[in-house]
């Protein structure tokens, strides 16, 4: 049986990765944080759940800043798979916890690679890689060999991990891959990133708890996909011969703007009676454009996502409808 090792697993991937590998026959563990009050959502959701009751789930005490926690978990679990999704993963933040964002999201990755060499070396590694390391955008649109060109702390500490990816698969021949995912998104997505902050403001709207939703920069584009897509192509990846770097993408880009049009419409509201600019909501170096090119991940892993960017606005904003306790059969437009 084979054994996956999911580091960040009470995060978005990391709850669609666990169920893909539990479906696909895995025994699965996961690293949780210690925190005083453990709750999280999306596991309780699977542990619960009559598909996944039974299978084979395991949750470990870990942190990425610890570096003997990780070998003594390397070495009693023995994974034959480790997929690295922990990260401070959040893009303006990280220039409020930049050396905190560079410890957990860069120096985090080289302390589970030498954690994989310490237990033996074989184990086939993922690494969680960021299209946030394309920043200013150098090539549009960007591809595996587009140069980098961070624009936030959290960017370079994304390409700090995923070069020192690229050195351990060359200097001690790991299996070792890089997926430089483009945003991707869900209902299970951080309540702090823009689409499900919109999705979320639009339920409570609907329902009267809100009347206004502050938002930053909407000129942003962003080349968004479904996460569930997304995880497909991490297992993917350790499914190869030999380890690589992939782009994962839809190929097309939208602004905050078309984002907020197509959720408001979805419930019949114009954004623009809602939507107020807050300053604080702002970067300092901002990423203006993404979009990625998946041809490689296409060609080379057979990958391609199931679901269109209309697709991923409308069950967003039809799940938070329905977390708010309201039907959306009786809001939400047709189409
Ligand atoms: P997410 O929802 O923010 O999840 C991050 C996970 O990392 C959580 O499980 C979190 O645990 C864990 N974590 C944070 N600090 C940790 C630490 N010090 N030690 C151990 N675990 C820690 O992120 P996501 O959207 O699922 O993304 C997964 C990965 O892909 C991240 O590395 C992200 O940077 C990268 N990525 C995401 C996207 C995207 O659009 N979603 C695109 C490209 C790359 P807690 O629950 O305890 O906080
Ligand atoms: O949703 P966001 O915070 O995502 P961002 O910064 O693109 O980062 C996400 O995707 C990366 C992949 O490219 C991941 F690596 C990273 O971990 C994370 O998952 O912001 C998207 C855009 C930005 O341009 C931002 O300035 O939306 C703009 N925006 C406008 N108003 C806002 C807001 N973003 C947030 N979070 N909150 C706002 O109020």
């Amino acid at each position: 049986m084979k054994r996956a090792l999911i580091t960040g697993v009470t995060g978005q991937d990391g709850s669609y990765l666990t169920e893909l590998l539990l479906e696909k026959g895995y025994e699965v563990h996961g690293i949780i944080r210690r925190t005083t009050s453990f709750k999280n959502e999306w596991l309780d959701e699977i542990q619960d759940s009559p598909r996944f009751k039974g299978l084979p789930f395991f949750l470990h005490y870990g942190d990425l800043t610890d570096a003997q926690g990780m070998i003594h978990l390397m070495r009693k679990i023995k994974p034959t798979e480790v997929y690295n999704l922990a990260a401070q993963s959040h893009v303006r933040m990280s220039f409020d916890i930049p050396e905190y964002t560079g410890d957990v999201t860069g120096l985090g990755t080289l302390r589970i690679l030498d954690a994989i060499l310490e237990a033996g070396g074989e184990t086939r590694f993922y690494q969680a890689s960021s299209s946030e390391m394309f920043g200013q955008v150098q090539e549009i649109p960007q591809r595996e060999t587009t140069p980098f060109y961070p624009r936030s702390p959290y960017g370079c500490a994304k390409v700090f991990a995923h070069w020192i990816t690229i050195n351990y698969r060359e200097a001690y021949h790991m299996h070792a891959s890089s997926g430089i995912l483009f945003n991707h998104e869900s209902p299970r997505r951080g309540e702090a990133f823009v689409t499900r902050k919109v999705t979320r403001a639009i339920a409570r709207i609907v329902s009267g708890k809100q009347k206004e939703l502050y938002l930053g920069n909407l000129e942003a584009k962003r080349d968004w996909g479904f996460a569930k897509d997304y995880v497909e192509a991490m297992w993917l990846m350790l499914q190869q011969p030999k380890g690589d770097d992939y782009v994962i993408a839809m190929g097309e880009t939208h602004s905050v703007k078309e984002f907020l049009d197509l959720a408001f419409g979805a419930v019949g509201k114009d954004w623009q009676e809602f939507v107020k600019i807050d300053p604080n909501n702002f970067r300092r170096t901002e990423v203006d454009i993404l979009i990625g090119d998946p041809a490689k991940a296409r060609e080379k892993l057979g990958w391609k996502p199931k679901h269109t960017f209309k697709d991923l606005v409308q069950m967003m904003v039809k799940e938070d409808l329905k977390r708010e306790g309201l039907l959306p059969e009786k809001y939400m437009r047709s189409g």
